[in-house]
């Protein structure tokens, strides 16, 4: 059913606490934690606590949850000090996009210059 945890998510794991994660921000709806691989200076993830495979799924069974991710990412951003000189939030949908973890997340990536097109 839509927003129950998955026995096989990783990120459903961390919101259970049961996988370790730098946790940056938190609130009742979403939690923040650093990227194990990160591809900037800041390079954070959002995800809701209810599983939702990606934005997609997200914004269609949810969208004030969806809202509360996005104001969450920038809540990241002006913690993390970046939201001054600009920043971005990507949403991976799907497997060709290069999504691996079926939870959506939202990738807050800047401290450093960002290219456009991305790869
Ligand atoms: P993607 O948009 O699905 O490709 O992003 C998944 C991200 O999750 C990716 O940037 C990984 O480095 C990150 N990640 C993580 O932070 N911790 C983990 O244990 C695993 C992946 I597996």
């Amino acid at each position: 059913m839509a927003g129950e945890p998955q026995a096989d998510c990783l990120f459903c794991k961390i919101v259970a606490g049961e996988v370790p994660a730098t946790v940056v921000r938190e609130s009742e709806t979403a939690i923040a934690f650093r990227d194990i691989s990160p591809q900037a200076p800041t390079h954070v993830l959002v995800i809701p606590r209810a599983h939702h495979a990606d934005a997609a799924a997200l914004a269609a069974a949810d969208p004030a949850l969806a809202a509360d991710l996005l104001r969450e990412a920038g809540a990241v951003a002006a913690d993390e000090g970046i939201d001054g000189s600009g920043y971005r939030i990507v949403l991976n949908t799907g497997s060709g996009a290069g999504q691996t973890v079926f939870h959506v997340h939202a990738h807050v990536l800047g401290g450093r210059d960002l290219t456009w097109p991305p790869g």
